[in-house]
């Protein structure tokens, strides 16, 4: 078997360097969960991007260990044989007992094994596996609850797996397996059980009883010492599914969770602290040209400008030029990811930019999928007339084009009145009595299936924002996820980011958040909060993160009505800002990568395997914690150039000419020079143009 490496994390941009000294030895990693090669939500992003930094720690010796989807595996896995021995011969003995066990190469970053356990295959198991989890741990699983049936059928399976792993080496095997939330926790309980060699860490990425407290109005975070654990997760009939979790947590050889905040969160209502914090990282693309993001930001916006050209046919009396892209994205769940205190800010934001009689015309894309049977009519017939405006221009084009070409070839110059003749007229007119609507553009692009009683809609039939012309603020909900093959808004989500200006993500309960991460590495300011994972890291790391385009609405210690004036300030100040204000913010949110990138933030999962490989293995191990260095604690600095500000901005008033435009664009130019140049000298460290040390 090949030795796996032990790894030095190196430094990005000032961020603290990181060597620990570890040999891995013959240790093989296993990383177990529900969402290998399965999307289902955030812990799928956390495998799959994180996958190529884990290879390269542990090369062959690492393997993924999920559930079998045929759809999935068709699409995402190359099935081959296995390479190890010791790991055929397990899959061959569970095989030949009645299991379905696969073996593949996830065709990702990194190319990771992947080891996908066919559940349903096993399910005749499930009442012998469910009366010995009794047995055991007095964990009754009631026979209605699905996901908690392919729970316990998930825990044997990869429990007998790693036990016959063990059983199939000719030496002691030392194996790390890393379980990932309650779906995947009892495999954790049986090994500990069952005394197997095996070093475990038990990651949660969400307690159960967390979320579905605070998805039921509780003042969740001033109470956490108070709940009678038991009798809430009895209320919310999910008990079982809650001694899972607590059960992994506690077997754990190490406990760790995604953010601070879910650490306290953790310890309340899990009763164990973690032992490390492991947040959520990022595989950060690195453009070779430093401002090539701009450009696709410039491209994407193009798109979704196309789109709003269509939806809002007939009504396009704004300047899309003037139009600012706003969205929320994720999990339907109406409030804990703030959804409903984002309306109410539209609403109110709607007020102001109305009585400041701004020309800012902002649209808000909800993008939450929902039940729904279809794209509606209307929005497709938007685009259809977008499509018909776009073709007869480009007839007309080509018969002008022709009329043009024929007089040059005759050598005279054309007659510019008689360009156009009658026939053009008619296609033009009859395509401009197309555009005619009676109705607004809709709010939703789909049929609803629960029109009459979802919370998106029923709040924006409440605060009356209807698309009118008077509206300053324009709403698009599209339930359901974006995709490059869709014959609405054919992109898929990455560009879509790109190309909006601000990604909104008011969340109440959000251990971690990728949303805004995710903006962040694209360079798009986002709004999170600092009950979100996300928003309390940026806020320990960074000196001023508005001035990075990083705003963190205070939820925690605002009520709902202050935190929604919050909200709304930060919105009617982003829409104050110049469009050179907007590049230079997207700069420098852009310079925030380095900090979300696992290149960086993968040190922590290293340490909490060390931490178990010593806990479990003494005689081979040993844990060191890290010695913080000198540069330990490093926030990113207030930004040495002018902030973002729009009382700072030249061009603060709104009625500056087409020529003032141009010389701001030259202006903008020197400005961007700069800025480039201070980049430049902040990733070496160094002084800048106006003799400013950074670093
Ligand atoms: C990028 C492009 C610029 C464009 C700008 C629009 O920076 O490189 O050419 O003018 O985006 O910014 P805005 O914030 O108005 O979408
Ligand atoms: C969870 O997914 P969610 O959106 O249900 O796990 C994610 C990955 O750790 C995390 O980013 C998110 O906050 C959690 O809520």
């Amino acid at each position: 078997m090949p030795l796996a490496r032990s790894l030095s994390v190196t430094s990005l941009s000032g961020l603290e360097e990181w060597d620990e000294e570890f040999d891995l030895e013959d240790a093989v990693l296993f990383e177990i969960a529900w969402e290998v090669a399965n999307k289902v939500g955030g812990i799928y992003t956390v495998i799959q991007t994180k996958a190529r930094l884990t290879a390269e720690e542990w090369g062959e010796n690492y393997f993924l260990v999920g559930p079998y989807v045929e759809s999935n595996v068709r699409t995402q896995v190359e099935l081959i044989e296995p390479t190890d021995p010791v790991l055929k011969r397990t899959i061959d003995k569970m095989n030949s007992s009645g299991c379905k066990v696969y073996f593949g190469r996830w065709l990702i970053e990194g190319s990771p094994y992947v080891i996908l356990i066919d559940v349903a295959f096993t399910a005749w198991s499930l009442d012998r596996w469910k009366s010995e989890l009794w047995e055991l741990c007095d964990i009754g699983v009631p026979w209605f609850d699905r996901e908690a049936n392919d729970a316990v059928l998930f825990g044997f399976l990869t429990a007998w797996l790693l036990g016959e792993y063990a059983a199939q080496s000719e030496e002691p095997p030392h194996i790390v397996a890393q379980f990932h939330e309650w779906l995947a926790g009892l495999g954790l309980v049986l090994c500990r059980h069952r005394q197997l060699p095996v070093a475990t860490i038990f990651t949660t990425h969400a307690t159960l009883l967390g979320r579905y407290l605070c998805a039921g109005n509780v003042d969740f975070y001033n109470n956490l010492a108070q709940f009678n654990v038991d009798k809430e997760a009895g209320d919310r009939q999910i008990y079982h599914r809650y001694c899972l979790e607590r059960a992994a947590a506690h077997c754990a050889h190490v406990f760790t969770t995604v953010s601070q905040i879910t650490a306290i969160e953790a310890e309340f209502l899990l009763k164990r602290k973690p032992d490390i914090v492991t947040p959520n990282g990022l595989n950060v693309k690195k453009f070779s040209a430093m401002h090539e993001f701009q450009n696709l930001h410039a491209q994407s916006k193009n798109r979704i400008q196309e789109f709003i050209r269509g939806h809002f046919y007939g009504h396009l009396d704004f300047n899309l030029d003037k139009c600012l892209f706003l969205f929320i994205a994720g999990r339907y769940e109406f409030s804990n990811k703030g959804a409903d205190i984002f309306l109410e800010a539209l609403a109110r934001l709607n007020y102001l930019l109305r009585v400041n009689q701004s020309d800012v015309t902002v649209i808000a894309f909800f993008i939450m999928p929902a039940r729904t049977n279809n794209f509606n009519v209307e929005t497709l017939k938007g685009q259809a007339v977008r499509k018909q405006l776009w073709d007869t221009a480009q007839t007309v084009k080509e018969r002008f084009g022709k009329k043009l070409y024929e007089s040059l070839l005759v050598g005279q110059l054309p007659d510019v009145s008689k360009m156009l003749d009658k026939e053009d007229f008619t296609i033009m007119k009859r395509a401009i009595f197309a555009t005619q609507r009676q109705c607004q553009p809709p709010v939703c692009t789909h049929n609803m299936l629960e029109d009459s009683s979802d919370p998106i809609l029923n709040c924006v039939r409440r605060i009356g924002l209807f698309n009118s012309s008077a509206d300053r603020v324009k709403i698009i909900f599209h339930p359901e996820f974006l995709s490059s093959t869709s014959p609405l808004l054919p992109m898929d989500y990455e560009e879509f980011v790109r190309g909006c200006h601000l990604g909104v993500f008011p969340s109440y309960y959000e251990p971690w958040g990728y949303t805004p991460a995710e903006c962040t590495v694209m360079g798009i300011p986002s709004i999170s909060t600092n009950l979100s994972g996300f928003g309390c890291f940026m806020e320990e790391h960074i000196a001023d993160p508005s001035a990075y385009g990083i705003y963190i609405l205070d939820r925690r210690f605002r009520g709902v009505d202050e935190s929604c004036n919050q909200l709304t300030s930060f919105l009617f100040q982003f829409c104050k800002q110049s469009r050179r204000q907007r590049i230079i913010q997207r700069n420098r949110t852009e310079r925030l990568s380095d900090l979300l990138d696992w290149r960086y933030l993968g040190r922590y999962y290293i340490s909490a395997r060390h931490m178990a490989l010593a806990k479990a293995f003494p005689d081979t191990y040993v844990y060191v914690p890290h010695e913080p260095n000198s540069t330990s604690g490093f926030r990113y600095p207030r930004p040495a150039s002018v902030p973002p500000s729009p009382a700072l901005s030249r061009h603060s008033s709104p009625h500056h000419s087409e020529a003032e435009d141009n010389d701001e664009d030259e202006r903008y130019d020197e400005d961007l020079e700069a800025e480039k140049d201070r980049v430049n000298i902040q990733m070496r460290g160094g002084v800048d143009r106006d003799g400013i040390h950074v670093f």
